[in-house]
């Protein structure tokens, strides 16, 4: 595993502030989950023509919130206007949406774009930058990653990013059928957007 660093924090916080926080607000095998989505969504900035450092940097935090306790989510739900829709799902989905408000306020970091592509790599949406598109992509198939259809993922995002997010959507939607879970509607929106072939 390569030492991270970014040379950009878009933060007063420099780079081994950022990964110091980071490190503190989690487990070593989710920490390490995110050094494997920063080393992929730089692995696709660099084949989409994208800013590497700042892919680099927005994959590595995209899981900064994943082990804050339900009762802190639903506190910042209820008193920072987020959407109370939000209280009908968990914190599968409350930790990228509701995890910008703990980026900004820990890390500093303002960057509508880094931001967006945090609050969206969860669920994706219908509209999607280049930078959400990538770190949604890079959190499926980053090195750890092991699930059947992994490799097949891997081949077609490093193919076109589009169609990776597409992939991901499908599955994702298979998934959560299968175990009857609730699907957020915007990932319905992303997947009616990504997934369906021949439009
Ligand atoms: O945080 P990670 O585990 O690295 O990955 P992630 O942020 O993509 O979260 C994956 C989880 O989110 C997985 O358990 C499926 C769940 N999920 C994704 N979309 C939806 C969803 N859960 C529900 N209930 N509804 C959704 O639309
Ligand atoms: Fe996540
Ligand atoms: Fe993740």
């Amino acid at each position: 595993m390569e030492k991270i660093s970014f040379k950009k924090t878009y933060s007063p916080l420099n780079s081994e502030e950022i990964i110091a926080k980071q490190k503190a607000m989690m487990d070593q095998k989710r920490f390490e989950h995110c050094i494997g989505v920063s080393e992929t969504s730089k692995k696709l900035a660099r084949l989409n023509n994208y800013d590497e450092d700042k892919a680099a940097l927005a994959g590595f935090i995209h899981d900064y919130a994943k082990q804050i306790p339900n009762e802190e989510f639903i506190k910042v739900i209820k008193e920072e206007n987020f959407d109370p829709d939000l209280l009908n799902y968990n914190r599968a989905i409350w930790h990228g949406i509701v995890g910008t408000y703990f980026i900004k306020r820990d890390l500093k970091i303002e960057d509508e774009e880094i931001l967006t592509a945090i609050y969206r790599h969860t669920t994706a949406d219908s509209e999607m930058t280049t930078l959400d598109k990538i770190v949604f992509v890079a959190d499926f198939i980053e090195p750890q990653r092991s699930f059947p259809g992994v490799e097949e993922a891997r081949k077609v995002a490093f193919n076109n990013l589009d169609e990776g997010v597409g992939f991901e959507l499908a599955h994702t939607l298979d998934f959560l059928v299968k175990n009857r879970q609730k699907i957020y509607p915007k990932t319905l929106k992303a997947y009616n957007k990504w997934a369906i072939k021949n439009n």
